[in-house]
């Protein structure tokens, strides 16, 4: 990548450009990444979401109102359309894939996403934009003869709603497809996957391919150092918000510096496991809790 080109000024850019439903600029920005070398992943998770997140932060402390944030999403979902058109798939699997929201919950980029991920490791997909309800969506499966259903979960309340999404699924004949839920509710609540009957519960996208791929026997991706860093980095971060705390206050609690979390955080940080230990503790959560996503 061009080093002169730093993908945080972009993403701020993107994010101004998109609160003020500015769509040309928005898009020139994603295109001046694409130029200067930014790969269609960097732009999803290092530009795309963060505007999300942050959308998310500015609308909960009313400095952006609902409709900024329907332009904002509108506008990403825009630029992941252009980006599709991108994407240059590697050989065909001749898998399909069928990624929805569940029923009730109303947010669909993070499904977007895990879609487009699973398109440029070379599945067919199928993505249903809308909470899908579980008769339905049973029907639909079996109709297409999916090999593998990604459920995307936003909102902790609407989990239940997977239960029955995978009964309607098995319903239409075993052993039927594999399923697969995930999505940041499960940073909220783990479920557990044989109550709800899926074969595997995920939170990133990496982790939404290669479970993908494992479970219909292609063996995973290896992913690279960076990409496990910077899924790591991702993973504490949304952790330490969640529970309201700053990289400040974290690192008092670990015993770490604030800049190193900073840069963990950032994914720049090749940490020991007794760096990764000490932040567990820190955030009262199992040190695999951390580890095992990006595994
Ligand atoms: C845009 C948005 C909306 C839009 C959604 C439009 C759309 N088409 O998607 C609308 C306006 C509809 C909306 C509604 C609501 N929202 Co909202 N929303 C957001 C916002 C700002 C962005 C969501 C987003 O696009 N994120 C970016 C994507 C890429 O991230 P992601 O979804 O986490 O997905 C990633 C991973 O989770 C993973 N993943 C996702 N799915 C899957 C699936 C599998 C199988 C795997 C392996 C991985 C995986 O991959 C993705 C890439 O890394 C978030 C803020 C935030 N922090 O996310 C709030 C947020 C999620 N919303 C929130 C709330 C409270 C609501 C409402 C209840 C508000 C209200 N009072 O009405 C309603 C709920 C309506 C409903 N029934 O669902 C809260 C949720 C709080 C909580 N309890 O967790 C948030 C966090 C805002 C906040 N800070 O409070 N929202």
């Amino acid at each position: 990548m061009d080093i002169g080109f730093r993908l945080s000024e972009a993403r701020k850019k993107f994010f101004e450009a998109a609160v003020f439903g500015q769509s040309a600029q928005a898009h020139s920005i994603i295109d001046q990444a694409l130029s200067r070398g930014a790969s269609l992943s960097d732009i999803y998770l290092n530009i795309l979401q963060p505007s999300q997140i942050r959308i998310g932060e500015q609308w909960v402390n009313g400095v952006i109102n609902i409709a900024q944030e329907h332009v904002a999403t509108s506008i990403t979902l825009e630029a992941m359309a252009l980006l599709r058109q991108k994407v240059q798939p590697p050989a065909p699997l001749g898998l399909r894939a069928i990624v929805t929201p569940l029923e009730g919950d109303q947010h669909s980029i993070g499904a977007r996403f895990v879609a487009d991920f699973l398109i440029m490791d070379g599945w067919d997909v199928d993505f249903l934009g809308n909470a899908t309800p579980a008769r339905d969506l049973g029907e639909y499966v079996a109709f297409r003869s999916g090999d593998v259903v990604l459920l995307s979960s936003t909102l902790p309340e609407f989990l239940p709603n997977a239960k029955a999404a995978v009964e309607s699924i098995r319903a239409f004949g075993s052993p039927g497809p594999k399923i697969i839920l995930g999505g940041r509710s499960l940073l909220l609540a783990m479920p557990n996957a044989d109550s709800i009957g899926c074969d595997a519960l995920a939170i990133s996208v990496f982790n939404a391919v290669q479970h993908a791929r494992r479970l219909v026997g292609l063996s995973a991706r290896k992913l690279s150092l960076q990409q496990h860093l910077d899924f790591l980095g991702r993973r504490i971060k949304a952790i330490r918000t969640s529970q309201k705390i700053t990289q400040q206050e974290l690192g008092d609690l670990s015993g770490l510096d604030r800049t190193y979390i900073s840069s963990i955080e950032h994914g720049r940080q090749n940490l020991t496991i007794g760096a990764v230990l000490k932040i567990s503790i820190a955030l009262d959560v199992p040190i695999d809790h951390l580890l095992s996503a990006t595994s």
